[in-house]
């Protein structure tokens, strides 16, 4: 095992440049050997990352951060860049609460361009600063390192087809890996797959610089001024060359773990000062057995054994909301042939990896293309299927006006299985799902749901598939409650909400996963003498308007609890409800703040953010004290005012986005 004894000399890109080549060698055995150490107890993205340490150190090596702008895209591979940009001495805190990011963050680090998490805007992340830099006579080469999947989706193209234009002056490394979370698909990437095998290129390719670098003492410098010759030959062999066509000087395949010959090419690349695409071929999760085998399953891991590769074995828990989805929708697919799933790149993440494997001919992979993807379902509904798409509550924002224009407007039958909704932990702000409830509110003719358990969810996706008009069912990243799934799923009444539990003081209105925290937070009220009404909404949109007024005329106070922003959340369309009918009555609206949350444990965050069952009653109470609506002690007021103060206070470490610096 090597030390990190080169590691250990690099507190900037500077350092490394003072490495001969061996040692980047060497540096890279150190690097991936502490990642894989590392990242075994924290989890995290281990196989992109271990897939460009050379990448990364060549372009440390060549270029000059930040001076030259590195823009990763997704940001999920910044592993190495992190170590390399003064920060492997905290590597080991990775995604751990106030320890580093998993992704690209400014504020820990002027090499971090931007916060990214979401895939394919790193070009024109990469172009914009190209265009900046020029206007305000900034010298440096902006850069764009994006994957063979996210250089797929629609984002990415758009920025290309830009930069080609405005002739930027942008580097785009392609990293190849043939793999996105599974393997890439679609016509793009058998594209890259010819570019990768054709015989003709390469020979052409190697022609090329043989011949003309034999050409006596001028040789060498034909060879530089032939670059844009070369891409010419390329065009004439390889079929289509669609870089070229879109104004890239295209350079490559190379051998992407190959310092010296990527560092050789990103010299060619850095003298030219039009776009240029290199690119670059690559093994998700070189140099660690487990991971080169198994890339999906170490694109994002929890903790396991370094030895075996095994995840680190997990307590007995309930099915995760993921799977109980992913099993109801085989189950009544089995029973209905018109039912199709669609995924945007994420079959295992969603839980459709089973419906893949059993129905192949109604599942549909459509890459990372998320706006595709839902406007595609609306079609498949208007051509007579039953379209369910599974998307990340986060990645269903990037499709947002495919929801409003090419779903819902057409009151199309279409299921949006909105996952990962709510608080995700780890992967942090870039990732959280907390505006979902705020935006589909606000489409019109779009039933929105949310269970309180995994029995719910089952329920919901059966009420959902046999309704017509859009409609969508949010749900956590998180395990179920446990609770007993029963052997027929039933059919939901649509927009009526479900008490669970009578009182007389307040009336807490909760949805989904906030459902079991109002249940726990009632009987912590009990102990304090305050009974609480627990109502589970069930739906955002339509809200049930018979019982919120019921709830307002009976109780002192009404208590909202949704695990989203409360910027338009579901608390806000119960205010509007008692609005709406004049009732005026005490209210508190619990959710999630107007900021963005950072990473850490989800049970912490929720805490901090006063959505603990405890912090939801110390928050009850002070409010019914200052309402006078209880006497309260001074030795309980003392403790609650002192839970809402290190919540509040708590709360704060929301991160504030910085500004761009106006000159
Ligand atoms: C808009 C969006 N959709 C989905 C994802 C989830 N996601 C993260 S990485 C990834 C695959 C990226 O593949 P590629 O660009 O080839 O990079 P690699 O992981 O292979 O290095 C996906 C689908 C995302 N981050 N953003």
């Amino acid at each position: 095992m090597p030390e990190d004894k080169l590691l250990a000399t690099i507190s900037s890109p500077d350092d490394l440049k003072k490495l001969t080549l061996p040692e980047l060698d060497r540096l890279a055995a150190e690097i991936r050997n502490k990642m894989i150490g590392d990242v075994a107890k924290t989890g995290g993205h281990l196989a992109p990352s271990l897939g460009v340490v050379e990448l990364t150190i060549a372009l440390h090596y060549v270029f000059d951060s930040p001076h030259d702008p590195i823009v990763w895209d997704v940001g999920h591979q910044c592993y190495v860049h992190k170590m390399l940009t003064g920060r492997a001495d905290s590597f080991d805190t990775i995604r751990q609460y106030q320890g580093l990011s998993g992704f690209p963050k400014h504020k820990e680090s002027e090499h971090d361009i931007v916060d990214t998490g979401h895939s394919s805007t790193s070009i024109s992340f990469a172009v914009g600063l190209a265009e900046a830099m020029k206007r305000t006579g900034q010298t440096g080469k902006a850069i764009a390192v994006i994957g063979d999947g996210a250089i797929a989706a629609g984002l990415a193209y758009e920025a290309l087809n830009h930069a080609g234009h405005l002739k930027s002056n942008v580097l785009v490394v392609l990293n190849d890996n043939e793999m996105s979370i599974s393997p890439s698909v679609g016509a793009f990437a058998s594209y890259l797959a010819r570019v990768r095998l054709d015989p003709r290129y390469r020979r052409a390719e190697e022609g090329f610089e043989t011949d003309v670098k034999r050409i006596p003492r001028i040789g060498e410098k034909v060879y530089e001024l032939g670059k844009h010759v070369k891409s010419s030959i390329k065009q004439m062999v390889v079929p289509s060359m669609i870089f070229e066509e879109l104004g890239f000087t295209y350079v490559g395949p190379i051998d992407g773990h190959n310092i010296d010959l990527v560092a050789k090419n990103l010299r060619l690349a850095k003298g030219i000062n039009t776009p240029v695409l290199l690119h670059v071929i690559t093994k998700k999760g070189k140099g660690y057995a487990p991971a080169e085998e198994n890339p999906n399953r170490f694109h994002g891991t929890g903790s396991f054994d370094v030895v075996t590769g095994l995840p680190v074995a997990k307590k007995d828990a309930p099915p995760a909301y993921t799977k109980v989805f992913g099993d109801a929708l085989v189950e009544m697919a089995d029973a209905d042939d018109k039912i199709a799933a669609i995924t945007a790149a994420m079959p295992s993440g969603t839980g459709l990896d089973r419906f893949a494997s059993e129905f192949p001919d109604r599942f549909f992979d459509v890459g990372i293309a998320e706006q595709h993807a839902v406007a595609f379902a609306s079609a498949l509904a208007l051509g007579g299927l039953k379209p369910v798409v599974a998307i990340y509550s986060t990645f269903l924002q990037r499709a947002y006006d495919q929801v409003i224009h090419d779903v819902c407007l057409q009151g199309q039958s279409v299921v949006l299985a909105v996952d990962r909704a709510g608080l995700v932990g780890e992967d942090g702000p870039t990732h959280h799902g907390v505006f979902d409830l705020s935006y589909l509110r606000a489409v019109p003719g779009l039933t929105v749901m949310a269970p309180k358990d995994e029995a719910e969810l089952r329920d919901m996706i059966y009420t959902a598939l046999r309704m017509a008009g859009p409609v969508a069912v949010r749900y956590p990243r998180r395990d179920g409650l446990g609770v007993d799934i029963k052997p027929a799923p039933k059919e939901l009444p649509i927009g009526q909400a479900e008490t669970l539990r009578e009182g007389e003081d307040v009336a807490l209105i909760a949805i989904g996963t906030m459902v079991d925290a109002a249940v726990r937070s009632a009987e912590l009220l009990a102990t304090h003498e305050v009974s609480a009404t627990v109502i589970n909404a069930r739906f955002a949109k339509p809200l049930d308007t018979r019982v919120i007024i019921a709830a307002a005329n009976k109780h002192k106070m009404i208590v909202t609890l949704e695990e989203n922003s409360v910027n338009g959340g579901f608390g806000e369309g119960v205010l509007s409800v008692l609005a709406e009918h004049d009732i005026e009555r005490d209210t508190l609206v619990l959710g999630l703040p107007d900021g963005f949350i950072e990473h850490g444990p989800i049970p912490k965050l929720l805490d901090l953010n006063g959505l603990s069952p405890e912090k939801i009653a110390a928050s009850v109470i002070a409010r019914l004290d200052r309402q006078k609506h209880r006497p309260g002690s001074a030795a309980i007021l003392k403790n609650i005012r002192n839970a809402i103060k290190s919540g509040i206070n708590g709360s704060n470490d929301k991160d504030t986005p910085r500004r761009s610096a106006r000159r």
